[in-house]
């Protein structure tokens, strides 16, 4: 063997050894784009964000550098990237690192994969590919048009005069020449449409495109229909409804070109195996009907089908359309934005098959779903030809049976369907959605027994996933748990909305903006609040003074504003940023928080630093002083709480300039904050903390002392105030929407952690366990909306089904097990569970976080605390043990000073405070 070939032999020996050792450091996964998204098509941005997580393993603690590859081939991963490449990178950074290679385009495909160095310096294996493909990005990638059917003209009028349009079925039938490599089907709609190819459904979507300010943007939809189509003859077919751009929840109010018929617009873009394009458009060959089976389908008011009217194979190539009518065609515009969906369309989530037949009579039978939900039910009910099922719905039934839907409002909510043969019948509505637990159907076969498997109830909301989990010693709270995850299922259908039920269904800003930190905390919810926010932002880009409307989408179309609820503008944005550590959301909210500041300043009239506005107040307070309609603002005063609101936007405003590195900014507004802040006092305090108003509120107290906006000796004295204010509630809260999120952190911070536990557990009206000894399976509007012995509560605004008291789900999740981010993204975890043994003895809480799980579960057994705690790889923690010294912790086992990964900072004769890496850790006390 020559010299050569034994260095030869050696080198590929140590290459292999080398990459022995190195294989030992585990790749990256769960690689997503933006905003948490996993190989996206159709996907929005051509500048997304980059995140990983590093897997769990002994050997790895943390990130010291990363490096990205991307390029337009898989082929030329890992070593030819063409588009861009970070090259070794010295960062921890593993969430959210900006895209900043060649530019992409819409249709293009790319790839990428990242490896990482660990704290050792030791470099991962590369991750596996991951891809995205954009989806149309601008409009004039839009070749088609805008079709339909005018069904204005001959549409009929509905409840209170609003006109309805027949839903329209739309087809088109066209030959492809050779095989198809891959196919794409671009569509979107205004109103919701139903697509199918060939006979076969493309997706499992509920009512696409999905809601955005309409006179702005529509969102557009990406499908891989690859699958679904073949050489030869090939059949398209839409149903297409009004959904929300044509319907009555969009007020008919000239708000979209007129209350216009609902049109399509797609584009079938096929590549074929002999290298050509074939583009198949929406165009003026398209032929349709209003003929078809659905007859009306309306968000607020149902759906209406007869089945005799079924037209089989419609969406197949053997149909004769002939008697069908030419579609009429509309330019696509410049000024309606259309741009791919930035979050997940509404899917079907959940089946509740449970139900159960309450009561029969006269042909009219009730069934009960056990759970108050959002979606449709899917029902399997015996008929007769030419009968009518009568399908109505309801939140809860009266204790002596009555079917209650006056709460509904103007609402008709009620399905009809009309059968064409004798026979099991199989319906699910398609273009609507009902808020209930309850089913009445009449008109069912008369010589049938209602059963309880002809209901099931069909969930639906936004499809994101489950990111936490909360559970407890006490079954009561547990319920409170499900009531808030419902509460949120049921009111995140496509925009996030006050209520799923009545005729209204809107995404209230104010209700968006307490529930926030809650919902993400539950759900991945990110990219559906910076979705929405990006709707906010073009409603309020219409309004020079920055105004935000109560409404987004701003179908209301108010020239008012309210504080507390516009503040969602500047709120949410440093909510969304806190819990995942994405700047880019703060990057795109800048300009409009910036205005809706302003907007504060321009309605200061005489007073400086007072704004005389609008406000909601504090909303649904308990007991208020006054009646009927007013009653509702509670008694917070108005001028307090926009005052409040200001300094404390101004404040948020002034942080996020400072993440963002503008000092100018961060400096101003930190200046603006204090001056509001001397003016509230000075306006709405007494030297004694006390509030000068006439009428001594909860919330008063706890917007000053939680927003920071009285000196420290004067807050020292507010805090006692408020305590009295409690006690004179005998220890129940007296909050609306405003207050009541921020009592338990005000609370929290006064060190009055079991009264919170005390309002918390209390049985009676006001509070949360009211609700539910009432039957409650979600949260309500009001405290008092129901009860057993007098049902519902009479006032005509009265949701079984509103998300905004469920805002103590973020204390529960972060005091009660513990769990909470304590630097942005849960870069750094706090532990800090306030264990309460007078009503718990064990609570625990896990969250998918930006890095992977982490949890904090305790349980006090033979008068030992036990506090489980996962923290994340690339993460550290701050552990707060309660009611215990150094030495009396043990920690997996072994005394303190002996874990390495371990460092104690503070340590007081209560309590200690531990910095951890990321491990499993279990500590245990002796109390
Ligand atoms: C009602 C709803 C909503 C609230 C507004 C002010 O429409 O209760 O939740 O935000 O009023």
């Amino acid at each position: 063997m020559g010299r050569l070939a034994f260095i030869f032999i050696i080198t590929c020996l140590l290459a292999v050894l080398n990459s022995c050792y190195q294989s030992k450091v585990l790749k990256p996964k769960e690689l997503t784009v933006s905003e948490n998204f996993k190989n996206p098509i159709g996907f929005y941005n051509n500048t997304p964000t980059f995140s990983w997580k590093l897997p769990v393993s002994e050997s790895i603690k943390s990130q010291s550098a990363y490096q990205i590859v991307v390029a337009s081939s898989k082929k030329l991963l890992p070593d030819h990237a063409d588009l861009w490449n970070t090259n070794k990178q010295e960062s921890k950074q593993s969430t959210f690192v900006k895209y900043q290679g060649k530019e992409l385009k819409s249709r293009q495909k790319v790839y990428w994969q990242v490896k990482y160095w660990n704290q050792d310096k030791k470099v991962s294996e590369w991750s596996e590919i991951n891809s995205f493909e954009l989806g149309l990005l601008k409009n004039t990638d839009w070749k088609g048009k805008w079709i339909g059917l005018n069904t204005a003209k001959d549409s009929i009028k509905g409840v209170r005069n609003f006109l309805m349009h027949r839903p329209q079925y739309l087809r088109k039938e066209f030959e492809l020449l050779s095989e198809v490599t891959s196919a794409r089907l671009y569509i979107t709609a205004k109103g919701g449409f139903d697509v199918h190819l060939n006979g076969n459904n493309v997706s499992d979507d509920v009512m696409p495109p999905g809601w955005t300010p309409y006179n702005h943007r529509i969102e557009t939809l990406t499908y891989d229909v690859t699958d679904l189509i073949a050489t030869g003859e090939n059949t398209l077919g839409v149903e297409l409804a009004s959904g929300w751009h044509s319907g009555r929840i969009s007020r008919g109010r000239a708000l979209y070109e007129n209350f216009a018929s609902p049109k399509v617009l797609c584009q079938l873009e096929i590549l074929l195996k002999d290298g050509n394009k074939q583009v198949i458009l929406s165009d003026k060959s398209w032929k349709g009907t209003t003929n078809g089976p659905l007859r009306l389908a309306s968000v607020y008011d149902g759906e209406i089908y007869d089945a005799n009217l079924e037209m089989p194979n419609w969406t197949t190539n053997n149909f004769n359309d002939e008697r069908w009518n030419v579609v009429e065609t509309e330019n696509v515009s410049e000024v309606v934005k259309l741009e791919p969906k930035r979050h997940k369309t509404v899917k079907t989530k959940v089946v509740l098959e449970n139900t159960e037949v309450v009561s029969v009579n006269n042909n009219t039978a009730i069934f009960n779903i056990k759970q108050n939900m959002v979606g449709v039910p899917k029902l399997e009910v015996p008929m007769k030809k030419g009968d009518t099922l009568k399908i109505r719905f309801s939140e809860m039934i009266l204790s002596d049976g009555t079917f209650y839907t006056t709460n509904y409002r103007s609402a008709k909510s009620t399905d009809y369907y009309i059968a064409a043969k004798d026979g099991i019948i199989e319906y699910m509505p398609k273009f609507t959605f009902h808020g209930f637990q309850f089913v009445e159907l009449s008109g069912y076969d008369k010589n049938a027994k209602p059963e309880s498997t002809w209901v099931k109830g069909i969930v639906q909301h936004s499809d994101f996933k489950k990111n936490g989990k909360f559970t407890s010693s006490h079954n009561k709270l547990n319920q409170l748990q499900s009531n808030i995850t419902w509460g949120l299922r049921d009111n995140f259908f496509d925009v996030p909305t006050d209520c799923p039920q009545r005729d209204e269904r809107l995404g209230w800003t104010g209700d968006a903006q307490v529930i926030a930190p809650t919902a993400m905390f539950n759900y991945n919810t990110h990219a559906f609040w910076v979705a929405w926010l990006q709707s906010l932002r073009e409603n309020q880009s219409e309004h020079k003074n920055g105004l935000v409307p109560y409404i987004v989408p701003d179908v209301l179309q108010n020239k008012n504003a309210s504080s507390g609820w516009g503040d969602a503008a500047v709120i949410i944005p440093w909510d969304i940023y806190n819990i995942t550590g994405d700047v880019t959301i703060l990057e795109e909210s800048y300009e409009s928080a910036k205005k809706w500041v302003s907007y504060y300043q321009t309605k200061v009239k005489n007073k400086a630093y007072i704004p005389i506005m609008h406000s909601f107040g504090d909303w649904l307070q308990p007991y208020p002083s006054k009646t009927l309609k007013k009653a509702n603002r509670g008694d917070t005063p108005k001028e307090l709480i926009s005052t409040a609101f200001f300094a404390h936007s101004a404040n948020l405003l002034s942080k996020i300039a400072g993440v963002l590195g503008k000092v100018e900014d961060e400096n101003k507004y930190q200046k603006l904050y204090k001056e509001v802040v001397n003016a509230f006092e000075n306006e709405f305090f007494d030297v004694n903390g006390k509030f000068k108003g006439q009428i001594q509120t909860q919330t008063s107290y706890l917007l000053a002392i939680y927003f920071d906006l009285l000196k420290p000796e004067i807050k020292e004295k507010a805090q006692k105030h408020l305590l009295k204010e409690i006690k004179n509630a005998n220890n129940h809260l007296g909050t609306g929407f405003l207050g009541t999120p921020i009592l338990p952190k005000v609370l929290d911070d006064m060190g009055e952690i079991d009264l919170m536990y005390e309002i918390l557990f209390k049985e009676t009206y006001p509070s949360w366990f009211y609700s539910i000894n009432q039957g409650a399976t979600t949260i309500w509007e009001r405290w008092n909306s129901f009860s057993k012995k007098d049902g519902f509560n009479s006032q005509s605004m009265n949701s079984l089904n509103h998300y905004a008291y469920g805002a103590v789900g973020q204390w529960m999740y972060e005091r009660i097990a513990g769990l909470s981010p304590l630097k942005p993204g849960y870069k750094k975890i706090k532990i800090a569970p306030v264990p309460n043994t007078k009503f718990l003895n064990s609570a625990s809480a896990s969250v998918n976080t930006p890095y992977g799980e982490a949890s904090s579960s305790w349980n006090i057994e033979n008068n030992t605390f036990y506090l489980d705690v996962v923290i994340p790889p690339n993460t550290t923690a701050e552990i707060h043990i309660p009611n215990t010294t150094q030495n009396k912790v043990l920690v997996n086992g072994n005394t303190l000073s002996n874990n390495s990964d371990l460092k104690l900072i503070n340590s007081d004769k209560n309590s200690i405070v531990i910095i951890a890496e990321s491990g499993t850790y279990n500590f245990q006390t002796k109390l």
